[in-house]
């Protein structure tokens, strides 16, 4: 079957790098990019994932066979506004699976995110399957999630595949409303030659990976052998963990004068709730997962390259 491809949240951070990705590979008129708000500079069209009917009418009309969903609200903002977060993470996610159900479309990712776990885990070493006891409404919503798509998987057979993704860096788009958002914008910072004042705490060591690893791993999944997938919640990936402290040292390395301030908020305590390394055996060994950046091309890459987003900023 043509590939046909529905991309909802295409204007958040993950969403743009990833559209530009799905186009290369699969031609821009297939891969219909979608938010909430249209962006002609970005080719998004409108739909709000909420609404069920327009969504099934969306679905239909262009015969899409594949469903990135990615509307989410992340952990930070989902603190200051729960019911937003638990109405758009759930009821959209339910619209989707629905939709898919019924058009039978051949494929859907869901991202979910290291948020799903809670501080009763090995921090160091968190395996894939370990009890899921979240401190956030963003975690829990997305355990919800994870759960819902096994089941659907079960019940109605939908090749729903997913990912818990760390804390995506890049320079492509701006992140908003996570915990993990200082690793951006501490390069903003740097790029604007002025102090960062950074929201966790400097020995507060977090997973993060960069969006190029991020973009791959995320369309490996969704080619990868079905009969090769043996988790059907979502897969642990891991590429890099560092502190606050970890990385201004690393910036330090190509930029002597870069200064670095603490000052943890809320955010600090729910990145304490986090692990710092995810054990991802299961997607090396199922899809062969492996990331390309550590830390310090991490920084090479990120600086080479702040520009454009500092320049969309403005
Ligand atoms: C967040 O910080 O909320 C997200 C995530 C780790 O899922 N980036």
């Amino acid at each position: 079957m043509h590939t046909k491809i529905l991309i909802i949240g295409a204007g958040g951070q993950i969403g743009l790098a990833l559209t530009r990705k799905l186009k290369a590979i699969y031609e821009s008129k297939n891969v219909l990019a979608t938010d909430l708000r249209a962006d002609e500079e970005n080719e998004i069209l409108p739909l709000d994932v909420l609404d069920s009917q327009a969504l099934y009418t969306f679905v239909k009309t262009y015969q899409i066979t594949e469903i990135y969903h990615l509307a989410a609200i992340l952990s930070a903002s989902g603190e200051l506004n729960p019911q937003k977060a638990w109405k758009i993470n759930i009821d959209g996610l339910f619209n989707v699976l629905e939709v898919s159900r019924e058009l039978k479309v051949s494929k859907v990712f869901f991202p979910s995110t290291i948020a799903v776990f809670g501080d009763h885990i090995d921090q160091s070493n968190c395996a894939n399957y370990v009890p899921l006891l979240p401190k956030t409404v963003y975690g829990i919503s997305k355990v919800a999630g994870e759960l819902w798509a096994a089941y659907y998987f079960d019940k109605f057979g939908l090749d729903i595949r997913s990912l818990r993704y760390p804390g995506v860096i890049g320079y492509q788009s701006l992140p908003g409303g996570g915990t993990t958002d200082y690793a951006v914008d501490i390069f903003l910072a740097d790029f604007a030659q002025k102090p960062f004042e950074c929201f966790l705490a400097a020995d507060r060591a977090l997973p993060m990976i960069f969006m190029d690893d991020a973009i791959d791993a995320t369309i490996s999944l969704m080619q990868a052998d079905k009969a090769k997938l043996t988790v059907r919640t979502s897969y642990n990936i891991h590429a890099m963990s560092f502190t606050p402290s970890e990385i201004a040292a690393e910036i330090q390395r190509h930029n002597p004068k870069f200064d670095i301030i603490y000052k943890p908020d809320f955010r600090d305590e729910i990145a304490k709730t986090w692990p710092a390394i995810i054990d991802d055996s299961l997607a090396r060994q199922d899809w062969q997962w492996k990331p390309k950046y550590d830390l310090s091309k991490l920084v090479q890459v990120m600086r080479d390259n702040i520009h454009q987003l500092a320049s969309k900023q403005q």
